[in-house]
């Protein structure tokens, strides 16, 4: 961007800021930035939401049960607490996947304890017990997870303990807990961190069933969202690599119980799940690395990691056999879409990991991202620096120190000794685990943590980007003020859109977006009626 559009982007963002009251500015100034050439620039994250800002978050509850361990099949999860908790986030996901050999999958059931009032003042803890037994009786999975929705907090039922016995009980399923209060920590991001530990406490290594190969990886952080985990994993099949486990796109339990017999952890989505991999490389000495199928060069990109991981001469040989096969279609495509995407622009607020992701995507088209950020994204998602994990895992036993839910990005400034991604480079080491969000992004365009509707809706009027990426809560607001919107979390029925496959279909989708007339006709009468116009939006 120019000097005098980074300019403007200075001066607009504190005409958003100034509508703000003294204690929310500053709060909200350390959140909203104009990116600068400065690879030390750093943005607040991972803070509570201001009260009364209308939020794109979600609930701990929500990362633990639905983003974590919603995916996995054969898995019961069991919503301890009111049935909406239950019903509102019953696959709502678009995570695919397809049922082994047995055909085991409890992923289209709905399982709650279904919480009354006097359960709240009596206490559910013999309401879960009845839930655990019936679910046994009638399903007899091999597993059976329980999640505490905020009452079960706050009344104090010991679902551990419930767990424990009812485990001991039936002998022969495994039946584990999850403390995931919905108001625990200040966003989804908390439910990760609860779900990580409990899976790596009660099923990694309990199994050294996995499958066999000579180049064994688990994919971390993919969940399959319109079908982008069945891509990878025939992209890896054709390379020759052995896919132990995928956390938890398209999974089974007894992937997760013998995932630690990989060879290699490639993380996707890193916020959702670096812990599993942090705790894996104490515990098992798997290392770990990050990798990125979307885009088609990042699909290239990450191929070649793995191969160069390996260092074996036949593997590197495969994988570019494959990448120069599917690089064909993926460039017929482009050179026909590209001269009508070239130039347009757009903006990405989603999430802890796509807002990253998806700008390798808008790259290979020819748009300029003008603004992005995450959610819930930590510093480190952002700035792409490694910040030391949290918790510690005793090498001997299956023990985790227990688990302090992460708040300390706040608190956190990058350490002395902590070398750069440049010094990395220059040293000739990897920064595979130095990737983040802000060293994409190009100077002047905007870096918003955890975006306000009002900040969204200002951002929107000022600079009407060719497309706009969100959720479902964003999206009807977007598409009222006359742009094209997609969702980046459910992709809008669409996908895949990983590997070079999914490239193909997002270039043609982005194609038919920014192409479209509609978006003209969007025009409401008093718009066009001076004598009916009102104030679209609240500046
Ligand atoms: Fe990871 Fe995800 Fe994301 Fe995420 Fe999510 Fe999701 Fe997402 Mo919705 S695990 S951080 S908590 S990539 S559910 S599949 S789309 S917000 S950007
Ligand atoms: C969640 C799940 C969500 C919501 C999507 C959205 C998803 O946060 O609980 O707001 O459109 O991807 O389904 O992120």
């Amino acid at each position: 961007m120019s000097e005098k559009g980074k300019m403007k982007a200075d001066i607009f963002r504190d005409t958003i800021m100034e509508k703000y009251p003294p204690k929310v500015l500053k709060k909200r100034k350390k959140q909203f930035i104009v990116r600068e050439a400065d690879p030390e620039q750093s943005i607040q994250a991972n803070v509570r939401t201001v009260p009364g800002i209308i939020t794109q978050r979600g609930c701990c509850y929500a990362g633990c049960k639905g983003v974590v361990l919603g995916p996995t099949r054969d898995i019961i999860n069991i919503t301890h607490g009111p049935i909406g908790c239950g019903f509102y986030s019953w696959l709502t996901r678009r995570n695919q996947t397809r049922p082994g050999d047995n055909g085991e999958n409890y992923m289209t059931y709905c399982f709650s304890t279904d919480m009354q009032d006097q359960n709240i003042v009596f206490g559910g803890e013999k309401l879960l017990r009845q839930a655990v037994q019936e679910a046994y009786d009638i399903f007899h999975p091999k597993a059976i997870a329980i999640f505490s929705t905020c009452p079960v907090g706050l009344i104090g039922d010991d679902v551990h303990v419930i767990a424990r016995e009812m485990k001991e009980q039936f002998g022969d399923c495994n039946v584990f807990a999850f403390s995931c209060e919905g108001y625990k920590g200040v966003s989804q991001s908390a439910g990760h961190h609860i779900a990580n530990n409990q899976i790596f406490k009660h099923v990694v290594g309990t199994s050294e069933e996995g499958r066999t190969g000579r180049y064994k990886i688990n994919l971390l952080g993919e969940y399959n969202i319109g079908g982008d985990a069945f891509v990878i994993e025939e992209l890896l099949e054709k390379c020759g690599i052995t896919l132990v486990s995928t956390y938890s796109g398209n999974s089974s339990i007894d992937q997760f119980a013998s995932s630690h017999t990989a060879d290699l952890n490639c993380i996707m989505c890193h916020r959702s799940i670096n812990y599993v991999a942090g705790m894996m490389e104490t515990k098992y000495g798997i290392p770990w690395i990050k990798v990125n199928f979307i885009g088609a060069e990042a699909t290239a990109k990450s191929l070649r990691k793995i191969a160069a991981y390996f260092e074996e001469p036949e593997l590197e040989k495969r994988v570019e056999e494959v990448i120069a096969e599917e690089i064909v279609g993926v460039e017929a495509v482009l050179e026909e879409i590209r001269p009508r995407t070239e130039g347009k622009t757009t903006m990405l607020f989603v999430g802890g990991s796509r807002a990253h992701h998806y700008q390798e995507l808008f790259k290979e088209l020819g748009m300029e991202v003008l603004a992005a950020g995450y959610e819930f994204g930590h510093r480190d998602d952002y700035e792409g620096r490694r910040v030391l994990p949290s918790i510690k895992v005793d090498a001997d036993s299956r023990n985790i120190e227990e688990l302090k839910v992460e708040q300390d990005t706040e608190r956190y400034r990058p350490r002395k000794d902590e070398s750069s991604r440049e010094e990395l480079e220059q040293q000739g080491l990897s920064f595979s685990s130095y990737e983040g969000l802000m060293p994409e992004m190009e100077n002047g365009s905007f870096v918003v943590d955890d975006i306000s509707h009002y900040e969204m809706e200002r951002l929107i009027l000022e600079y009407r980007p060719d497309v706009f990426c969100a959720g479902i809560k964003e999206k009807f607001c977007v598409q009222k003020m006359g742009v094209p919107m997609k969702q980046l979390h459910s992709y809008d029925y669409g996908g895949p859109y990983a590997g070079f496959a999914g490239a193909i279909n997002w270039y043609r989708e982005i194609d038919r977006m920014v192409g479209s007339k509609v978006w003209g006709l969007i025009g409401a009468p008093w718009e066009k009626n001076r004598t009916l116009h009102g104030r679209f939006v609240a500046t």
